[in-house]
């Protein structure tokens, strides 16, 4: 048991992303503890949450904010017993790399033919297939926040056209913005390669099915359509992935999120030959990198500081 300190302790609540870790990186500033010693317990002041088990954050009377280890926080809002505190996500600079990193890496594979050229490797075929410039190549993204709009950036500098697809209107220079249910179809019928970084709300829940990727632009130079999803699993619907990879509907994937996670082993995604799968792998939130700046939040908090890069609780994210 820890002793308690004028700044109260901090409950981690991690169920992933090595939670030892940051209990002892958050501890080497101020109390923190995975256990909860009581059903109320006056002496824990912040959360820090992935996937907590629902109700674990109820009984904390002097909760002064949850910050979730995620850019995303539909993990946390499942939780229908969660206080109403304020509840920060990440927003940081290393993480928004990675995501950057996974996006242009992927687009690139896609544009540039890696599969074919793997499968050339193994036939040891030396050829040459056409090869279409990046502004041929009309990337579409689904989610201009954050980590859409850094990848839109990265993007517009390979020398891609970059279309971009929001709740609100937005506008962002060199990018086609479209938004709503109303700018949904034109942004479909312009897009090669779908790049989704959404967040899971009752809004976007399985908006990625058959009918969505079958509105997608068919005559562009890369033969099809691709899909890279590296937002949520529970916004596409696999099965109908799988259906659209079979008939034609879409050439290729990267899926880096699944309905389920893991991805269960009998699922045909894993060894579906056009698609690529990594393990929610993406963008991960390392403590070393976010716990230094989740302190500092919390000390400035303490010294009366309002809190930034809260989520809305009423739009989901
Ligand atoms: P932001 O909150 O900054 O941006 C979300 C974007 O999605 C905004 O542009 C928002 O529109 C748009 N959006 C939300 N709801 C809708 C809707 N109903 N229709 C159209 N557009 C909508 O989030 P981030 O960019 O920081 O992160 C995006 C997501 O990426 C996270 O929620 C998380 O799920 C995922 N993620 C995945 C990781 C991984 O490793 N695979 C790592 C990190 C994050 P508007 O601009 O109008 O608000
Ligand atoms: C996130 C994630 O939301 O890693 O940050 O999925």
């Amino acid at each position: 048991m820890s002793m308690e300190t004028d700044h109260g302790r901090v409950l981690v609540a991690v169920n992933k992303y090595d939670p030892d870790r940051w209990v002892r990186i958050i501890g080497a500033e101020r109390e923190a503890t995975r256990d909860r010693e009581l059903p109320v317990d006056p002496s824990i002041r912040y959360a820090v949450v992935w996937s907590q088990p629902a109700g674990s954050l109820t009984g904390l009377p002097n909760l002064k904010a949850i910050f979730s280890v995620g850019a995303g926080v539909d993990h946390l809002l499942a939780d229908a017993t969660l206080p109403d505190v304020p509840i920060v996500r990440v927003v940081d600079p290393g993480l928004t790399r990675h995501m950057v990193e996974y996006v242009c890496w992927r687009v690139l594979d896609h544009h540039r033919q890696g599969r074919q050229y793997r499968k050339q490797q193994i036939a040891r075929l030396w050829h040459e297939p056409p090869q279409p410039s990046a502004s041929q190549i009309q990337v579409g993204i689904m989610g201009l926040g954050h980590l859409g709009r850094a990848a839109a950036r990265a993007l517009l500098a390979l020398g891609f056209s970059v279309h971009g697809w929001s709740r609100r209107e937005q506008s962002f220079e060199g990018v086609t913005c479209r938004h709503g249910a109303g700018g949904l179809r034109d942004f479909l019928a312009a897009t090669d390669i779908l790049v989704v970084l959404l967040p899971h709300t009752r809004d976007t829940h399985g908006i990625v099915d058959h009918a969505l990727l079958s509105q997608l632009r068919r005559d562009g130079p890369l033969g099809g359509p691709v899909l890279i999803n590296a937002g949520r699993g529970k916004l596409q619907k696999d099965a109908d992935i799988v259906r659209a990879l079979d008939d034609g509907t879409l050439t290729e994937a990267s899926l880096d999120v699944f309905e389920t996670e893991p991805l269960p082993a009998e699922s045909p995604l894993w060894s579906h030959p056009r698609v690529f799968v990594t393990p929610h792998a993406a963008a991960t939130s390392d403590p070393g990198e976010l716990a230094p700046a989740m302190l500092r939040q919390m000390a400035a908090h303490d010294r009366g500081e309002p809190l930034v890069n809260l989520v809305d609780r009423t739009a989901g994210y």
